[in-house]
C-alpha cells in the first residue's frame, strides 16, 4: 500500500541513502545519461540517402545534413544526434530499419556520453 512516491526517501529530492554525499545525489537525480546517435560509414549507402535519414529522423537541414554525412564519410562515424536512453534507442532502431527497408547497409548504434 502507500503512495506511489514512497520511495523509502524521506530526504527527497536528495536521494543520499547509498553513501554518497549530496552534492552528488542532485545531479544524478537532475541529469540523466545522455547518448550519442552515431552513424557509420559503408562503401554502398548513398549520400543522398544518408542526408535524407539525417533530415527525416534528426530534423537536420539540408545543409546540416550534407556537412554531417561528409564527415562520416570521411571519418568512418559521426553524431547525428544526443538524447536521453529511450529516444536515442527509438532513433537507431528508426535509421537502421528504414536503412534494410530501402536496401542501404547504413548501421547506427549508440555510445554513452561522457
Ligand atoms: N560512403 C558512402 C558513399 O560513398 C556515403 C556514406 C556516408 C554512407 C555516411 C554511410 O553513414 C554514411 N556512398
Amino acid at each position: 500500500m502507500g503512495n506511489s512516491n514512497d520511495n523509502n526517501n524521506s530526504n527527497y529530492p536528495f536521494s543520499n541513502t547509498e553513501g554518497d554525499s549530496a552534492v552528488q545525489s542532485v545531479p544524478k537525480l537532475d541529469t540523466p545519461k545522455m547518448y550519442k546517435v552515431i552513424l557509420l560509414n559503408d562503401d554502398y549507402t548513398p549520400m543522398d540517402f544518408v542526408v535524407l535519414v539525417l533530415r527525416r529522423f534528426f530534423a537536420k537541414t539540408e545543409e546540416q545534413a550534407t556537412q554531417i554525412m561528409l564527415d562520416v564519410h570521411k571519418k568512418g562515424a559521426g553524431v547525428a544526434g544526443v538524447f536521453s536512453l529511450e529516444i536515442a534507442e527509438m532513433k537507431v532502431m528508426q535509421v537502421n530499419q528504414f536503412a534494410q527497408l530501402n536496401q542501404n547497409p547504413l548501421k547506427s548504434t549508440l555510445e554513452e556520453e561522457p
